[in-house]
């Protein structure tokens, strides 16, 4: 799914979405399979394997000037995962690379082996992002702690702000946390104009959402990037 820049609306990344292609049930989303993957202690294995198919096609379809930022999510032991390490050293990808950690992740698991196992995938080229912000129970100590590229604001918070005034200054408040924190803050679930050009004139510098882009199938990407972004052989 594309994610724009808050002022020109121009794509500036993208984040990788799990599709289950079911035989019988069709095209599933994560949240139909994700908490039977965790029990059956999968979800690493479909974090690398979302991960190996993302950055092997776009390293071949992106020239390496412009390759755009790309976004994963990562669950726990994904990010405990030995080969993610190695996976970061064979598949060389030119753009950045992020991952995005729900605040409950490092919020409940105050462990230092996590924060110390971010710095070193951080050394490594990854940047962290915090998703679905504001849907946890953020504790600003940790998040400080864990100094993130980017807050990701939940697409919750963001649903209601061209009808309530509150649910703006809600809005502002949390983008406000993004500010002080000096880091980069996107808003997701943007889903309407109203909501896109009230966040553009906010501290939010990236927007991601259906009134940019469903999530699409990685052969339409092409189409919705700049030529220049193409590799001459892809
Ligand atoms: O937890 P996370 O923020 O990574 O979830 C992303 C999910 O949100 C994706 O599965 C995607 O399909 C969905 N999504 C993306 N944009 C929108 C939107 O504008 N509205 C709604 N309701 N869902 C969205
Ligand atoms: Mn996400």
């Amino acid at each position: 799914q594309p994610q724009v820049d808050a002022r020109s609306f121009e794509i500036v990344g993208f984040e990788v979405l799990a599709r289950w292609q079911h035989p019988e049930h069709g095209l599933l989303g994560p949240q139909r399979f994700l908490s039977t993957a965790s029990e059956m202690q999968m979800e690493s294995q479909i974090d690398s394997m979302v991960f190996r198919k993302a950055i092997t096609e776009c390293s071949g379809v992106f020239s390496p000037d412009e390759a755009p930022r790309l976004s994963f999510n990562v669950s726990l032991p994904r990010i405990m995962d030995p080969e993610l390490v190695t996976d970061a050293h064979r598949l060389h990808y030119p753009g950045v690379v992020s991952l995005e950690l729900l605040e409950t992740i490092f919020l409940e698991e105050e462990s230092e082996e996590v924060m110390m196992r971010i710095d070193t995938l951080r050394d490594l080229g990854f940047d962290f992002q915090v998703d679905d912000f504001g849907s946890g129970r953020a504790s600003i100590i940790a998040l400080q702690r864990l100094a993130p590229d980017r807050l990701k604001i939940d697409g919750r918070l963001v649903s209601p702000i061209a009808e309530s005034e509150a649910a703006r200054q809600l809005v502002l408040s949390i983008i406000d946390i993004g500010k002080s924190l000096g880091v980069g803050v996107t808003a997701e679930g943007v889903e309407t104009k109203d909501q896109a050009i009230f966040l553009s004139e906010t501290y939010c510098d990236v927007l991601q959402g259906y009134y940019f882009s469903r999530p699409v199938p990685f052969s339409e990407i092409r189409t919705m990037v700049p030529t220049s972004w193409i590799r001459k052989s892809a």
